[in-house]
């Protein structure tokens, strides 16, 4: 069922189907039998981030360890934003509708740097302190991945790790790392980094010091950690027949066309532009807790 709160947020704001979950695809499991939960956060709107086909793969591959369990959240929209904000309703997840904050790690893709604003949007509207200095063992580990990480230093105080290059090997391994500090018990968040950080295509920002150019450009970067990599290579698959293409795609409920008109105007996110009225009629499905939403958009 859903909570009260999340309804009444959801019978306020343009396009509600945005915010339940519960599409075709979608993976669900039982959280007392996984080990590892992972949020894998797209830091744009629903829209936009279902489109990506990298949360496709690294979903279905996470999914695929019986006792993982990858969920998916987005950058809600303004008007969300809003009611989220109102009502004390922690960002979640569109399967569990749990809060961030209830994960073991939570993941952004870094897709461009435009999106950068909403990482940190994200971050607050879950109430995880932005900084990886202020997060101890008691927050999820914060990681990022994507195009940008390769250029990550920007960005890298906010982060506990950062995956060059392609996840498909990588993230799993962060996953069985997170894994298996878990089942030791008493494994410091140093710790767990010190042993992540030997993953290949892995970068601990904690675990360097930067020097910088007076114009701003780094000088210098090494390692304060004993064991730590010099330099962190990009991680490449090449043998693109280790991984079979996903099969489990997550179909989106949403009518999305306006999405498309929208980026072609550079007006993306659900702002309509071209005045049309449209009933959106939407049945939310009954994973996601069976409520029926109807409307009239301007
Ligand atoms: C396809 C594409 C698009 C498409 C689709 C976007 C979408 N919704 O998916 C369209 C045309 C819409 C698009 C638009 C834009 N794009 Co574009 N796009 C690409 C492109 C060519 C491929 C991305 C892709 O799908 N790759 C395939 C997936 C499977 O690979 P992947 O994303 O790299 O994911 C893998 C790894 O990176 C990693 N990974 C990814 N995320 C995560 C997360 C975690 C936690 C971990 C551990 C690992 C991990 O694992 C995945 C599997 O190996 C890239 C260039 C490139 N070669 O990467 C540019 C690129 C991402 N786009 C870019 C830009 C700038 C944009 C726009 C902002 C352009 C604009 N000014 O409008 C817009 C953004 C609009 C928007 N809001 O989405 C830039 C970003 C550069 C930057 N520094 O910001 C790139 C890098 C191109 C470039 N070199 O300039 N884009």
């Amino acid at each position: 069922m859903f909570d009260p709160k999340l309804k009444e947020a959801l019978s306020r704001v343009q396009k509600p189907g945005r915010y339940t979950g519960g599409e075709p695809g979608s993976v669900y499991k039982n959280k007392d039998e996984v080990d590892v939960r992972f949020a894998f956060c797209f830091p744009d709107t629903y829209e936009v981030g279902m489109s990506f086909l990298g949360e496709k793969i690294l979903y279905e591959l996470l999914n695929s360890h019986k006792n993982w369990w990858c969920e998916r959240a987005f950058m809600p929209w303004l008007d969300m934003k809003a009611e989220m904000e109102r009502l004390g309703l922690p960002l979640y997840t569109m399967e569990s509708k749990d809060p961030l904050t209830d994960f073991d790690a939570v993941g952004f893709t870094l897709q461009y740097e435009l999106s950068y604003t909403n990482i940190l949007a994200m971050l607050e509207l879950a109430g995880i302190p932005f900084y990886s200095k202020d997060r101890d063992e008691r927050w999820p580990l914060i990681v990022a991945g994507g195009p940008c990480a390769c250029n990550s230093e920007p960005i890298a105080d906010f982060f506990d790790v950062i995956q060059l290059g392609e996840g498909e090997n990588q993230l799993p391994g962060i996953c069985a790392e997170i894994e298996k500090a878990k089942k030791e018990g008493g494994v410091s968040k140093k710790e767990l980094l010190r042993r992540i950080a030997k993953i290949p295509g892995v970068y601990i920002p904690a675990f360097y010091d930067v020097e910088y150019c007076e114009d701003g450009r780094v000088k210098s970067i090494t390692p304060n950690e004993p064991g730590i990599p010099a330099v962190v290579t990009k991680a490449i698959i090449k043998d693109l027949n280790e991984f079979a293409p996903p099969t489990n795609f997550v179909v989106c409920l949403l009518y999305t066309s306006d999405a498309a008109d929208e980026e072609d105007s550079g007006d993306l996110g659900g702002r309509r532009i071209n005045k049309k009225k449209k009933n959106t009629h939407l049945t939310l499905p009954t994973s996601a807790g069976c409520c029926t939403a109807s409307r009239t958009d301007t």
